[in-house]
């Protein structure tokens, strides 16, 4: 009896461990995900980098999904959660069957709306161009972005939805309710100007990355749409953001070797900060258009300095 037992679990045991297994017997099983080659996916090798780089973000289960009861589709931010300005936001499928990853799929749409309750009106915010690959290394993970004009509060609340489509099937969210938390005092990201009717956004991108010393600095600058429940793509204009770092408290003091944001062939906007030391910097703007002409800041109110700016404390 006992040996028919052992071999009953014998039987059963081979049976789950090929079905889970795919052509290659050498596969890698981490944390009950199969690593193992995948035709839509990857080497182990890659599939590895995969599953390294989602081990420094957090999901956001809000912007979760599943697929025709067949893939799963993970959303990450580094904290887990959405805050108001620049967000980087990560995006995996897995097969549920197996838990490989898939690396061939399109997220579309990325529609943020804010409804501002008192004021019975809808807005959207800043959104990145596209979720798009971004490393060679990791092709099955997608970025994009998100830069939240407000946090949520009394004023209003947000929701986001996204099309999905992945190996023939599609899907996503719709008008998923979500939370973008304030930032701490001392730390303002996100700022906007006007040219004419037009009124753009300065969305400064992680801040919190930081170091004392030299640091490159990046930032996008997106166009408020017509309607303004429309996501807000990238200004076609090119701009130059000057900068003047001073700290407040400390007699306004500024740093040397600080190098204008120019406009790049990814859209993005960069220059080098140098932040002396540990602190609250207020990173005075001066914004010029092709020309040279100053559309925005550099007016020298109040204490000498630009009125437009972003906050940053280190
Ligand atoms: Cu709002």
């Amino acid at each position: 009896m006992k040996k028919v037992l052992l071999l009953f679990l014998a039987v059963t045991t081979l049976g789950l461990v090929s079905c889970n297994s795919n052509d290659d017997e050498n596969g890698i099983v981490i944390d009950g995900i199969d690593l193992s080659k995948d035709v839509d996916c990857c080497s182990a090798e890659e599939a590895l980098q995969v599953y390294k780089f989602l081990q420094t973000v957090k999901i956001v289960p809000a912007l979760s999904t599943e697929v025709d009861g067949l893939y799963n589709v993970w959303a990450y931010t580094k904290t887990g959660t959405l805050h108001r300005g620049y967000n980087d936001i990560y995006f995996v499928v897995t097969k549920k069957k197996t838990g490989n990853y898939v690396k061939n799929f399109d997220i579309t749409n990325v529609t943020p709306l804010m409804n501002m309750v008192k004021m019975n009106m809808w807005h959207s915010t800043p959104v990145g161009p596209a979720v798009e690959s971004f490393d060679e290394t990791r092709l099955a993970v997608k970025h994009g972005w998100v830069s939240f004009l407000m946090n949520t509060s009394e004023a209003g609340t947000w929701q986001i939805s996204y099309d999905i489509s992945v190996l023939g099937s599609t899907g996503g969210i719709k008008d998923a309710p979500i939370t973008v938390d304030a930032l701490p005092a001392g730390q303002d990201w996100l700022k906007n100007f006007k040219v004419g009717d037009d009124t753009y956004f300065l969305s400064l991108v992680n801040p919190s990355d930081f170091v004392t010393g030299s640091n490159t600095i990046q930032a996008y600058i997106s166009k408020k749409s017509n309607p303004i429940t429309t996501p807000y793509a990238l200004a076609s204009e090119t701009f130059t953001i000057e900068i003047d770092p001073r700290m407040p408290d400390m007699g306004s003091h500024t740093s040397p070797d600080n190098v204008a944001l120019t406009k790049q062939a990814d859209g993005s906007y960069k220059g080098s900060i140098n932040l002396t030391m540990t602190g609250l910097w207020r990173i005075h703007l001066t914004v010029k258009d092709s020309k040279g002409n100053i559309v925005a800041g550099g007016d020298n109110q109040k204490d000498g300095f630009s009125s437009l700016y972003w906050d940053v404390t280190l």
